[in-house]
């Protein structure tokens, strides 16, 4: 391969506060929407069998988060316990910087630094928390890049508000974006809004802190399907929210960039059928959406058709139209795990799928242990297609491979698969920078092993780190170096010029 990578290219890895830091209930913070997501055992996937295995289950009723409040004891709630990074920070960060990261993204808990989302005033000690975090990372050259918002709404505004179905959560979220932005000027250049922001058709709760009556609906691949009004209110109010974000950040730190984050879904036909190729077209309209808005500050044309036959209709504030047109993203971010297969469905205009994981599988494909198509030339094409659409930068924000890992008695892993998927995928980020595409730097999701964002499970692992704890917590939480943490070294040192796995 020819010497694809940027001098400067931001290597790194990505994670998110729900699923790291633990200490729920210390230095202040509040509750929010992800301390309600059950860990999902193998009981639950066969007494609830209506859900597909690979749909993330963590969709919360009313009655389920009232229950957890009441009875705690009753459920797994693995994200309350993390992986202890609010006090072992430290040394991963130093693990990290062993592996050469030139980028750690990781994002702010929101009820940390505002418990119930709304306070008038932030809480000292979730604010000191990530001062540290930070100058960590530059003590070790890191550069940190910060999501405002990775699936943790404060669960008062959820209950309270209804979440983003509410301009009171978009006020409160300005307020908080306003507060950090002043307090880490300087100390953050690079800063993203809400993760997938596409999640709220497929994980309502967990994304936008919607929650419905009723519990989630069975025989389904999604609990909660459907819901087109308040998903797509919810989210309006996201994008005019994510949209104020980035003003407030051009006025308070002119220095500083923030960028969006879109869980691409790149989907093929399953058949030369024209009609095959149309559900492509329909099912890419419900992902470009988001960063259309983002990247573009307006409303696609082809939305009106959906939202007027379905009978949406989106409540704007009078000045929203222009405040998206004004807050266009500085450069996107997304999330690469996958492709999809699309297959007509008889509908002029259909209903976006909702699905995490298609339904149709793609037999030219292998798959992980959780049924993900590992897809590394699919990479390259989602690459070309996002760059021709917005000409804007890219930051891969994450990619990464969930599997079961067999851990020594020294905590060594040997994970040449993970080192296999990293390779081609990597291979592929080249070529796609060799077409043209401007990317400026990939964070594996996960350099650490963490809390699943799905299904809760801390057996799903991704890192390059083990760490030792089970689904329940039972472990001594050490950290150890399994194969591939020496490998993304190699990658990191050679500026992506040696791919080999040589060992
Ligand atoms: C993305 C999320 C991450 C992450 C990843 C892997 O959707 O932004 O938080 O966890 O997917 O998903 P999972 O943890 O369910 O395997």
């Amino acid at each position: 391969m020819t010497k694809t990578f940027p001098k400067g290219f931001l290597w790194g890895g990505a994670t998110a506060a729900n699923q790291i830091e633990g200490a729920y209930n210390e230095g202040g913070r509040g509750l929010a929407t992800s301390d309600f997501a059950r860990l999902i055992t193998d009981e639950i996937r066969e007494t609830e069998g209506a859900f597909d295995e690979h749909v993330p289950h963590n969709a919360a009723s009313a009655e389920m988060v009232a229950d957890m409040k009441k009875n705690p004891e009753k459920w797994a709630l693995p994200k309350r316990r993390g992986i202890g990074f609010y006090h072992t920070y430290k040394e991963d960060i130093a693990l990290f910087a062993e592996m050469g990261f030139k980028v750690f993204r990781l994002s702010i808990s929101w009820s940390r630094i505002f418990p119930n989302g709304d306070d008038d005033t932030p809480n000292e000690e979730g604010l000191a928390f990530y001062d540290k975090v930070f100058d960590e990372c530059h003590k070790h050259g890191i550069e940190p890049m910060v999501t405002l918002c990775h699936f943790d709404t404060p669960l008062h505004l959820a209950e309270k508000y209804g979440g983003f179905l509410s301009r009171h959560t978009v006020d409160a979220f300005v307020h908080y974006v306003e507060t950090v932005l002043k307090r880490y000027k300087g100390k953050v250049k690079y800063w993203l809004t809400f993760n997938e922001i596409n999640n709220v058709l497929s994980n309502p709760f967990t994304s936008s802190g919607l929650i419905f009556d009723g519990a989630p609906t069975a025989n389904t691949c999604n609990p909660y399907l459907g819901h087109w009004q308040e998903k797509f209110q919810a989210v309006h109010n996201q994008m005019v929210a994510s949209a104020l974000a980035v003003i407030k950040c051009h006025e308070i730190d002119p220095e500083a960039k923030m960028g969006n984050m879109l869980c691409r879904l790149e989907n093929y036909a399953e058949s030369t059928k024209p009609e095959d190729q149309l559900q492509v077209l329909f099912e890419d309209h419900f992902n470009w959406f988001f960063t259309d808005v983002q990247c573009k500050g307006k409303y696609p044309y082809y939305m009106k058709r959906f939202f007027d036959e379905n009978a949406i209709t989106i409540a704007m504030e009078e000045n929203d139209l222009e405040v998206l047109q004004q807050g266009t993203v500085d450069f996107i971010t997304i999330s690469y795990y996958m492709t999809y297969v699309m297959r007509f469905k008889g509908e002029k205009v259909p209903k976006p799928t909702g699905r995490l994981v298609s339904d149709i599988k793609n037999p030219n494909l292998e798959m992980s242990g959780w049924g993900w198509p590992i897809d590394p030339i699919g990479f390259r094409i989602t690459l070309n297609h996002i760059y021709d659409r917005y000409q804007l930068p890219i930051f891969i924000s994450e990619n990464g491979l969930g599997a079961i890992d067999q851990a020594d008695a020294n905590g060594y892993v040997e994970d040449d698969y993970r080192i296999d998927y990293m390779k081609r995928h990597i291979e592929q980020m080249g070529e796609a920078i060799t077409d043209g595409v401007d990317i400026f730097g990939y964070a594996w999701w996960g350099p650490i092993d963490l809390i699943s964002s799905g299904t809760s499970e801390m057996k799903k692992r991704y890192g390059m780190i083990y760490v030792d704890l089970d689904d329940y917590g039972n472990g001594t939480a050490k950290r150890t170096r399994k194969k591939s943490f020496y490998y993304y070294k190699q990658v990191i040192e050679s500026n992506g010029e040696n791919l080999e796995n040589n060992s």
